[in-house]
């Protein structure tokens, strides 16, 4: 899929491979150079400028999310710190001595971060943060609403894919209601996934993208299977780039379970609007032949053993409520979940096993 000889190439980039093919894609330094404003807007939009300090949490190396928050930091001038992802103290130090003003990495990472600062036993008036550029994964509303509030900070979305050169294809402005495409690079469009169909503006359907700047690796109507709707309309921010709102989920990360159409960002929206921690793990599986439903949930602090059956069927009884289907919860200790320091791997679906 390479469109210049290699030899016009000055770098790669990858996907991690894990959910399929591995994607290996090439830049120009022309495209290295577009997508490195592209992540410029989306600091300037959270409200940075060269006054700020700039710590990036996402994965350098294959990943795009170091690499393209870094550049884009750069081009607008401000103290980087490319801390990569992991050695969650150290970050905590760093940000604390170097007063870092804006923190990029995955929601779930910042979840982490938040509660290891609480941990080490200090609170957001040790800290500088005013801004998080959060993405690379689906995350909630009520998610940026539990990490507003515990970090003192404004949480805006950035998306992109590793095809697309990676973050910064569309980013949130001050409205924090959707991202902004950055249509200058990157056509979007909005299909029916099963019938390839051109949606209407404001309808649900599989995002799609033209690249018309990217010179390596330009992209003809690329199929994201991310779910979302596109809507143009006045923004207060004064931008007039089209908006698409949160990514639904992939339309490969929805599972079917007993027949109903489920997507993780459900399940907790559900768990934190009851006051649960973004920790969660949902297990899928198929025992003679119908399908179960588990969650692992850390319990909330200060629960007595006693309380904890009655919790495991409140929270099931809701979960219930918004999928039509009970799933199995059980209130695991605090901390015993795998926290991420990338993208949080939050189902295991056993059935894909037996297949
Ligand atoms: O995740 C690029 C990125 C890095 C975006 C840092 C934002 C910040 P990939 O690893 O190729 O690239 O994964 C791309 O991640 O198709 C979506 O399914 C998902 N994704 C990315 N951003 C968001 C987001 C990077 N803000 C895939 N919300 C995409 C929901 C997102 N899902």
């Amino acid at each position: 899929m390479l469109a210049r000889p290699l030899k016009d190439c000055v770098r790669i980039h990858s996907t991690s491979g894990t959910t399929g093919k591995r994607v290996v894609a090439f830049y120009t330094q022309n495209d290295i150079d577009m997508w490195e404003d592209c992540c410029a807007r989306a600091i300037v939009a959270a409200g940075g400028s060269d006054e700020d300090v700039v710590q990036v949490c996402y994965g350098y190396g294959l990943f795009t999310g170091g690499s393209g928050l870094h550049g884009g930091s750069h081009k607008v001038g401000c103290l980087t710190l490319p801390m990569s992802s992991g050695n969650t103290k150290r970050q905590i130090q760093f940000m604390m001595d170097l007063k870092s003003t804006i923190l990029c990495c995955t929601p779930s990472y910042a979840a982490y971060l938040d509660e290891t600062l609480y941990d080490m036993g200090y609170t957001t008036n040790d800290i500088k943060l005013k801004a998080g550029i959060f993405g690379a994964e689906p995350w909630t509303e009520e998610m940026r609403h539990s990490i507003e509030k515990s970090l003192g900070i404004k949480a805006y979305d950035i998306y992109g894919l590793t095809e697309s050169s990676g973050p910064g294809v569309a980013f949130e402005c001050c409205e924090q209601n959707g991202m902004h495409i950055n249509e200058d690079n990157f056509i979007p469009e909005i299909i029916d996934p099963d019938t390839g169909e051109v949606l209407p503006e404001g309808q649900e359907g599989e995002l799609v993208f033209t690249s018309i700047t990217k010179e390596a690796f330009p992209l003809i109507r690329y199929r994201t299977r991310d779910l979302c709707v596109l809507t143009r309309g006045k923004c207060s921010c004064g931008r007039t780039l089209i908006k698409m709102c949160k990514p639904k989920g992939r339309s490969d990360d929805m599972m079917i379970i007993r027949g109903v159409n489920v997507f993780p960002s459900q399940i907790e929206t559900v768990l934190i609007e009851k006051g649960y921690t973004p920790n969660y793990q949902i297990l899928v599986d198929r025992v003679n032949n119908v399908d179960t439903l588990d969650i692992n949930v850390e319990t909330p602090e200060g629960t007595q053993d006693y309380e904890i059956p009655a919790k495991e069927h409140s929270l099931a009884k809701s979960i219930k409520h918004m999928l039509g289907i009970t799933p199995k919860i059980h209130l695991v200790p605090q901390k015993s979940i795998t926290r991420s320091e990338g993208k949080a791997v939050r189902v295991i679906d056993k059935r894909k096993l037996h297949d």
